[in-house]
């Protein structure tokens, strides 16, 4: 229970609407956890995964309409269109109430209501922030358990009077007195909502149990709602992996990176280095809270406890840190499941199982089906200090000090591998014209180009001109203490389809050029659309690269890019009035320059 006498009310409040059976609030320990995986592994819900095989584990199937993010019912609602901008789907707060309000009504008649206190960062950090998830949904309790800290000492961290951010989420399928439960119990498409009320810093969720629609201290708390704060506060919240590298000399350097969703942001995260002498520890695959410090300098937090990554492609070549991860205490979902009751997906480096189970829950053959045995967007949950090669001080309160900003995405052809900014306003408009090739983390068409301004576009929890303005502003604000800014873009295939650049623990050779630029060592040239080294710049001893790739991969196609100019002024003029003068002084800059 709780002293907090807001929060009492708000618990009231809702428990007279959704009228749950039972009111459970949870203290966030082990046997807690134990008990309601056992609850669901009774009821059908859950799998356990062969303790020989992965020990403590769970494996759910979602509901197959349940299986990633619904971007178009993901709702910012302010009271004014204008504060959402033209990127954000926009109801009005009170219109939107009332039609949440009708499906709340009753929606967790014979469940029961979990109260989850949670803290985003280390509970006490000066930089956290303390959230309160009311759900009906056990699978979205254990989640947050890995994914956030849960528990008595938030509530104590609270006390009579502390703030939070209230998180409504229901899935949306009450149960007649007698009704036999479904597996994945959730609401149809049509009635399902993913709302933020940036005003009241209110979140809330209805009718779907996956991911970021459900554990709401993800992208619902820690982007929209915080991003909102943060612009209200003077600080940052992006979507960004953090990741610490240490040259031969033992010199530290703080990346912060930005791709959207299913990118190799937890890959990156989790790399290692195949240069000699330098080493990776990771702090964050997802997220980053960054203030500016007492000296100057951007300090950045990773505001979760665990990583919500994609299976399918995760292997011992591709990201064996995570591999060793995700060996132990882990819930996976929508995987395949051998006969040995072991996970599987596509492009793990094991042999493809022949009698397994797939993520629907059909006997499946992997040498003969027609259809992936995972579904693309499966995933799994794991607690990040299980990650080998954790930052020691992962969780300190201060956060690490960050020298590299970078933004990239999914690009078979245009962009090079690698340029940097001519200065900050460059960097951000930069992040500005952002732009990938879709992926399964959203529900939606797969691999249609689609512009990404700093991975935020589904993140982002007001108007996207006022978010690059603030961008702009936090550049002024940290003066010559500002991160350099780079682009990147591991993607870049051939004409016959093949991926230019092997990717994974090869990115190593170029954040060590970006680490070489930031303490003055590294050399480069200046381009139309930024710097960029030369295939002699980049440290490629030992790799097997043909000269003719590595050209193309450094060299910018003027005719491609002059082509992309009217493309980004059309994406950016979406966001007049509200973007800002810098940005359009950039976009003229980068046309006289492919001109010149
Ligand atoms: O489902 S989540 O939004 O948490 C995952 C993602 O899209 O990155
Ligand atoms: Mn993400």
């Amino acid at each position: 229970m709780t002293k907090n006498a807001k929060l009492q009310a708000w618990i009231k409040e809702i428990a007279d609407m959704c009228e749950p059976d039972q009111i459970h609030y949870c203290d966030g320990s082990q046997d807690e956890y134990n008990t309601l995986a056992n609850l669901m592994v009774e009821k059908g819900a859950a799998e356990r995964l062969n303790p020989d095989k992965r020990p403590d584990s769970l494996h759910f199937r979602s509901d197959p309409s349940d299986v990633a993010r619904v971007e178009g019912r993901t709702y910012i609602s302010s009271k004014s269109q204008d504060d959402a901008g033209p990127t954000n789907n926009w109801e009005d707060p009170a219109k939107l109430k009332d039609t949440m309000k009708a499906l709340y009504k009753g929606c967790m008649k014979g469940r029961t209501m979990y109260v989850i206190p949670f803290s985003m960062g280390p509970v006490g950090s000066p930089i956290s922030k303390i959230g309160v998830e009311l759900t009906d949904s056990p699978y979205v309790v254990c989640n947050m358990h890995i994914m956030t800290r849960v528990g008595t000492r938030v509530l104590d961290e609270l006390g009579e009077n502390g703030e939070f951010v209230p998180c409504l989420h229901s899935i949306g399928a009450p149960l007649a007195p007698g009704q036999t439960d479904k597996p994945w119990p959730c609401a149809p498409i049509e009635e399902k909502y993913i709302s933020h009320f940036p005003e009241e810093n209110l979140i809330w969720s209805y009718g779907s149990g996956y991911g970021g629609n459900a554990l709401l201290g993800k992208k619902c708390f820690a982007l929209r709602i915080a991003s909102n704060m943060a612009r209200k506060e003077g600080w940052m919240a992006e979507h960004m992996l953090i990741l610490r590298l240490i040259s031969p000399e033992g010199k530290k350097y703080h990346i912060a990176a930005a791709f959207p969703s299913a990118c190799g942001k937890t890959n990156l995260a989790m790399m290692e280095p195949t240069i000699d002498g330098w080493k990776a520890e990771c702090i964050g695959d997802d997220i980053a809270w960054m203030k500016v410090g007492s000296d100057g300098r951007l300090y950045a937090i990773n505001p979760e406890a665990g990583f919500f990554g994609v299976g399918p492609g995760t292997s011992y070549h591709s990201n064996p840190m995570a591999m060793e991860t995700i060996k132990k205490n882990c819930i996976f979902t929508n995987c395949v499941v051998t006969e040995e009751g072991d996970i599987w997906w596509e492009g793990m480096d094991t042999p493809t199982p022949e009698k397994a189970t797939d993520w629907k829950g059909n006997p499946w053959n992997g040498k003969t089906s027609k259809e992936t045995g995972a579904h693309p967007n499966a995933r799994f949950t794991a607690p990040a200090g299980q990650c080998p090669v954790i930052a020691d001080d992962w969780e300190d309160p201060k956060g690490v000090p960050i020298d590299i900003f970078i933004f990239g995405g999914r690009r078979s052809t245009v962009v090079p591998l690698v340029y940097e900014s001519f200065n900050w306003n460059h960097g951000v408009f930069m992040g500005s014209i952002a732009a990938s090739e879709t992926t399964a983390a959203n529900i939606g068409a797969v691999g249609n180009l689609r512009w990404d301004p700093f991975a935020m576009l589904p993140f982002c929890g007001y108007h996207m001109g006022d978010y690059i303005q603030h961008w702009v502003d936090m550049g002024e604000k940290l003066g010559s203490k500002a991160p350099k800014i780079f682009y990147v873009n591991w993607f870049r295939k051939d004409s016959n389809g093949k991926f230019m650049w092997p990717g994974y623990g090869e990115n190593s050779r170029v954040l060590k050029w970006m680490c070489e630029r930031v303490s003055g060592k590294a050399q480069a040239v200046e381009t139309a659309i930024g710097y960029m080294p030369k295939a002699d710049d980049l440290d490629l001893s030992g790799l097997n690269i043909a000269d003719g790739n590595m050209k193309e991969l450094l060299t910018i196609d003027k005719k491609a890019w002059s082509e992309e100019v009217p493309k980004i002024k059309e994406h950016l003029d979406r966001f007049e009035p509200k973007l800002p003068e810098a940005i359009k002084e950039q976009l003229a800059g980068l046309k006289n320059r492919l001109q010149g």
